[in-house]
């Protein structure tokens, strides 16, 4: 029986994909690597550290900075994307999300959100979306990043739903290897091709209804 449905920040609520990709590539200007949309890709829904890491071994540089200079150069990053990301409003909401939401919680099912980024609470604030959702686990609250399931175990339980009830709704492949780790039933926002692990893929948030993903899921 369908309980919950448990949703990506970045990429699948709004696309912030965009700015981390802009701030980025600046960072990786600075230091002289040129660091490309595709290579974004890669990024997407793992944690800041990690995406840095990502961005050295594109460049080569992997052995060339200190555990402190990686820290001043991630916060650089960061400083940039937070401004980047001050103009995001309620208009930011991707294509039919906010209807989604909406029905979700009309047919009595919870509704938890499960990032890798430290600045979800602001996003989701930004977006006039905080009191939509009955629980917000975010990077600040969990150890391990996806991949890795906790973030999606930990929305499940504080919930109170067992994770085979839930829907998870994801832009990243980590994200849906994390959803499939989980042992819920992933929801892929994407080219097909790039979900080989989804329950169900759809190419853009607009075409996502409540009635179908409950079908398949129920199926
Ligand atoms: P921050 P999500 C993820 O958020 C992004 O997809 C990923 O690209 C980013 O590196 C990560 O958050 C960390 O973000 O630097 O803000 O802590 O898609 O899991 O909502
Ligand atoms: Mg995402």
């Amino acid at each position: 029986k369908l309980d919950a449905f448990i949703f990506d920040l970045d990429g699948v609520i709004t696309d912030t994909a965009e700015y981390h990709f802009l701030a980025w590539q600046a960072l990786a200007g600075d230091i002289g690597i040129t660091f490309t949309r595709e290579d974004n890709e890669l990024l997407k829904g793992i944690s800041r550290m990690e995406s840095l890491e990502k961005i050295l071994e594109i460049g080569g540089r992997s052995g060339d900075f200190s555990a402190e200079e990686k820290e001043v150069l991630a916060s650089k990053k960061n400083d940039h994307y937070l401004s980047l990301i001050t103009k995001i409003s309620p208009s930011d909401i991707l294509p039919g999300i906010k209807e989604l939401l909406v029905a979700i919680k009309a047919n009595g099912l919870k509704l938890g959100l499960a990032s890798a980024s430290k600045n979800a609470f602001t996003v989701m604030e930004s977006l006039g979306l905080k009191n939509n959702f009955d629980v917000i686990v975010d990077a600040k609250t969990v150890i391990n990043g996806k991949p890795h399931p906790e973030v999606f175990l930990t929305a499940a339980k504080l919930l109170g739903v067992e994770p085979e009830s839930c829907i998870g709704v994801e832009d990243a492949v980590a994200g849906v290897e994390a959803i499939k780790a989980a042992n819920m039933f992933a929801v892929a926002i994407g080219p097909k091709e790039s979900f080989p692990l989804a329950d169900v893929v759809y190419s853009e948030t607009g075409a996502l209804s409540f009635e179908k993903v409950k079908e398949l899921f129920e199926k």
